[in-house]
């Protein structure tokens, strides 16, 4: 996936990621150089621009990195959107902004090490834990859909916004868990206790931005089984953190 930048200032735009993260699947897109990166030999592209973390995302700008997703995703918002499109993926109105925000804090915070908790349990207890934590929070992003999206298609309203992009990306390792460990996290089936986020989740798939940058299930499969494989000496964070 190499694109051409399309900044109106020309400068080079790199994205180092890899293709199965939740933290670069939420990348919006603008047109950067994308360079997957191999996180068990990291390269030293990533070390030097991201040495506090030594994670993906990181966003190169110009010769200047940006790194946490979301700093990246506010960034490109404020560098691009306004100069292209126009339209934020933050609300306009402030306190709406702060609850998108407070929100996808959560959906990283509670639920994401929740389901990650699930591929990684040592016993049936702790992934039963697991499992029961990620229900709760995912319960609790139900209501906040409720809340936030006024009846319309998206939490952000009518298209994708911010908080969108960080709940939707995490959807692919949802498929993972239902294929692996037959957990069902947004349930659609008749009597669900997430009717919202079942309809919002079909559309958010359906959408270009999702039908570009997710990956399939079986190959998050892949990627969750070499390591696996890796371990022990690996660690979540490998994946996830
Ligand atoms: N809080 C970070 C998390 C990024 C993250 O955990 N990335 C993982 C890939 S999914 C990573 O690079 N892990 C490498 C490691 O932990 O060594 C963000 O939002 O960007």
């Amino acid at each position: 996936m190499e694109k051409e930048p399309k900044g109106d200032d020309g400068g080079d735009l790199k994205l180092l990621g890899l293709t199965v993260s939740p933290f670069v699947i939420r990348m919006k897109a603008v047109s950067y150089r994308y360079i997957e990166q191999d996180l068990f030999i990291k390269s030293d592209l990533l070390v030097t621009s991201n040495p506090v973390h030594k994670k993906v995302p990181v966003l190169i700008h110009g010769g200047r990195p940006v790194c946490e997703s979301s700093a990246i995703m506010e960034y490109v918002d404020e560098v691009w959107a306004a100069s292209t499109t126009g339209a934020s993926i933050l609300p306009a109105d402030p306190y709406e902004r702060a609850t998108a925000r407070f929100w996808a804090a959560y959906a990283d915070s509670k639920l994401l090490p929740a389901w990650v908790g699930i591929m990684w349990a040592a016993t049936e207890e702790e992934r039963t834990e697991k499992v029961d934590e990620t229900l709760a929070a995912i319960g609790r992003l139900e209501e906040a859909f409720g809340e936030c999206s006024n009846g319309k298609a998206f939490f952000a309203g009518d298209s994708v916004g911010y908080l969108d992009l960080v709940l939707g990306s995490q959807l692919l390792w949802f498929g993972v868990l239902r294929k692996m460990f037959g957990v069902v996290v947004i349930d659609d089936d008749a009597g669900s206790k997430t009717p919202l986020l079942a309809s919002w989740a079909k559309q958010f798939v359906e959408t270009d931005m999702a039908k570009e940058v997710v990956p399939d299930v079986d190959t998050a499969v892949e990627y969750l089984k070499k390591l696996q494989a890796h371990r022990p000496g690996s660690t979540v964070t490998q994946l996830l953190s």
